[in-house]
């Protein structure tokens, strides 16, 4: 780049103006003046739709389930449903995803079942994980949706290396990787982003800015405007979208996908939202926000804008409506009863399968543990006892 030579000392100190956001789908169901709509056929608009309202409906329930005592922990996608879904559907079957873990919307879009949802929550024998994980970390191979693990934005580097890997590879693929505004304070944020630029990877980063890492808001985690600025500041395409507004999501994502793909480059969305949902099922946010300020963003729940949206095209109605959310309740109800029932892994599932054989000190540790069951029973009524080996 030719240097830009000043003879004065200047300060830069930001942009005059925040960086712009891609606003199309108005809160009344109407379009933006002049907006550029994505090119979405009813079919594809239906999906999402559905897919949205599917997960709305499961973190609700899962969430009643978990204060119900039957199951240990859960993390909703409350309020975020379209920065998730219009990302995701922009994406092919092929594209991994790489997430963090408030993206169950992406995985329900692809095709994960509400059995499969569930016996992972409910660690049962058949969960893709065998059970060996906390509840909403999914996984599935067949859906190419890597595991999700707990650290935060280990999957940012990893993301970057699976779209470099596949680059060399001469797949036509592009990795999509999600994370939150705190996970952009990490160390590996910054080395995820800068590999992915220097090696020009075509992966497309979510960063979901719903202003707060758990009870830390956005203006106490970072002093620079937004997340965006640093994808510029990496020399990557980047662009900012209100995150409750599916259409801009979608057409955003749609774009970025393209680019990444045509030219092996990265490129990063921020989509700005918020988590209407407490951190997880041990938070209580209402020791670290207003009621007021909910409600403000309740009133721009993004699934509500593109109901009406799809009403004015003529495309759904409330009556269907009705009837999809029974459906779902339905639906979401009679599988947590079902799973519930299922048996729970053998035992030896928790050392075997990892290492060709389970190494000695992992054996002595489980010969102590069936010894402890043996023991007290009474206190491991869902291991069955001893019986599980
Ligand atoms: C390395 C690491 N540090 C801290 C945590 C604890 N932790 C879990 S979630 C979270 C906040 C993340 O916020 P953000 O990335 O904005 O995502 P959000 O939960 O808002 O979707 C923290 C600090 C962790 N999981 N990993």
């Amino acid at each position: 780049m030719t240097p830009n030579l000043i003879h004065r000392a200047q300060f830069i100190s930001g942009h005059e103006l925040p960086i712009a956001t891609l606003s199309l789908l108005n809160a009344d169901g109407g379009t933006q003046p002049g907006a550029q709509l994505p090119e979405l056929g009813q079919q594809q608009a239906l999906k999402m739709y559905r897919s949205m309202v599917y997960t709305r409906v499961l973190d609700e329930r899962m969430i009643s389930a978990q204060r119900q005592g039957r199951l240990s922990f859960y993390v909703s996608c409350i309020g975020e449903e379209a920065s998730v879904t219009g990302t995701a559907a922009a994406f092919a079957p092929e594209d991994m995803i790489m997430g963090q873990y408030r993206e169950q919307a992406a995985l329900s879009y692809r095709g994960f079942s509400s059995e499969q949802f569930m016996d992972q929550l409910l660690g049962r024998a058949a969960d893709l994980g065998k059970g060996r994980q906390m509840p909403v970390h999914y996984g599935s191979a067949e859906l190419n949706f890597m595991t999700i693990s707990s650290p935060l934005a280990t999957q940012i580097p990893q993301a970057a290396g699976y779209a470099y890997a596949q680059k060399l590879a001469g797949k036509a693929a592009c990795t999509l990787c999600y994370f939150g505004e705190g996970a952009a304070s990490e160390g590996d944020f910054h080395a995820g982003l800068n590999m992915a630029a220097v090696l020009n990877c075509p992966v497309v980063f979510v960063c979901r800015n719903n202003g707060y890492a758990i009870s830390t808001p956005a203006a106490e985690q970072f002093k620079g405007d937004g997340i965006a600025a640093r994808g510029v500041g990496y020399g990557i395409k980047t662009i900012r979208v209100d995150g409750n507004d599916l259409l801009a999501v979608y057409a955003a994502a749609t774009q970025a996908r393209k680019l990444a793909l045509q030219n092996n480059e990265p490129v990063l969305i921020e989509t700005m939202s918020y988590r209407l949902g407490a951190h997880s099922t041990s938070d209580d946010p209402s020791g670290y926000r207003s009621r007021d300020e909910e409600d403000k963003w309740r009133e721009k729940d993004p699934i509500e804008r593109m109901r009406l949206w799809l009403q004015t095209k003529g495309w759904w109605s409330e009556a269907d409506d009705k009837k999809l959310l029974e459906s779902y309740r339905r639906e979401v109800l009679e599988t947590l009863k079902r799973v519930e029932k299922k048996p729970m892994p053998p035992l030896g599932d928790l050392i075997e399968d990892v290492y060709r054989h389970p190494p000695a000190h992992l054996q002595q540790q489980f010969a102590e543990l069936q010894q402890h069951i043996a023991k007290y029973p009474e206190h491991y009524p869902i291991a069955g006892g001893a019986k599980h080996g």
